[in-house]
């Protein structure tokens, strides 16, 4: 059996096309049923609907022989920057270019962030990210307090919680209807996809065709 770990959301849309077209369809809609383990139409493969931060968990510890999930979350998680391999036994062979956003500071309109960077100013800064953004004003050498926060960022500087936040920026819809303005664009983001280093070994031939069918389909092979 091989088992798939998946987030309910936009991953799982955005995977669904791509599982299609490589001959694999997910035989429940995750919004209609309660069931967690959900059966494909290939009897030995089989989804896992777990929370988005939880997918490098899985199938780091082997609840999950594959996962796909975002790069902000594999580098939160503690995959090294840019790494295929890494200590967390995660192995990952390919860029799916799905889920596509950015990582960005933000800053609340009027607040003179290129001002207080210039004059060395201690930086407050609310985030999900907290190892992404310890990084990025580090390699900047800015000084920052991190606040660690696990949704809804784009308060933080409105209630004078923090001077600016990290977060994620699609559209940039979100930041605008909250008067933020993006200031640093840290990186792009896209979700991965990654593999149980163990069990690839030991499951080589099944694991190996699912990565074929998604690199074919990526157009990456
Ligand atoms: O929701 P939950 O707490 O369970 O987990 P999650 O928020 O980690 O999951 P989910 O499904 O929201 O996001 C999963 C992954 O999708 C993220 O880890 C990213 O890799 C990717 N992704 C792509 C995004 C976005 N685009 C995105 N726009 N994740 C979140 N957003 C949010 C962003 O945080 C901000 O609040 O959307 C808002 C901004 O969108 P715009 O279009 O207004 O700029
Ligand atoms: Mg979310």
């Amino acid at each position: 059996m091989i088992t798939l770990a998946l987030s309910k959301g936009r991953i799982f849309d955005e995977t669904l096309p791509l599982l299609k077209a490589a001959g694999i369809e997910v035989l429940d809609d995750p919004d209609k049923t309660r069931k967690l383990i959900l059966a494909t139409n290939q009897p030995d493969v089989r989804v896992v609907l777990v929370r988005a931060t939880d997918v490098p968990t899985y199938v780091q510890y082997g609840g999950a022989d594959l996962g796909i999930t975002g790069l902000d979350t594999l580098l939160e998680h503690g995959m090294e920057w840019g790494g295929a391999a890494s200590s967390t036994g995660l192995y990952q062979p390919l860029d799916l270019q799905i889920a596509k956003c950015r990582i960005s500071v933000a800053v609340r309109e009027g607040f003179d962030y290129a001002a207080a960077v210039r004059q060395g100013s201690r930086l407050t800064v609310a985030t999900k990210y907290v190892a992404i953004a310890r990084e990025f004003f580090a390699a900047k050498g800015v000084h920052v307090d991190l606040i660690k926060l696990y949704g809804s960022m784009e308060l933080a500087p409105l209630t004078g919680l923090a001077d600016a936040i990290v977060d994620l920026v699609s559209t940039g819809n979100t930041l605008k209807a909250n008067h933020l303005v993006e200031v640093e664009h840290i990186m792009d983001i896209s979700s991965r996809l990654v593999v149980n280093q163990a069990a690839l070994k030991l499951k080589r031939e099944p694991i190996r065709r699912i990565i074929d069918a998604f690199a074919g389909v990526v157009g990456q092979k």
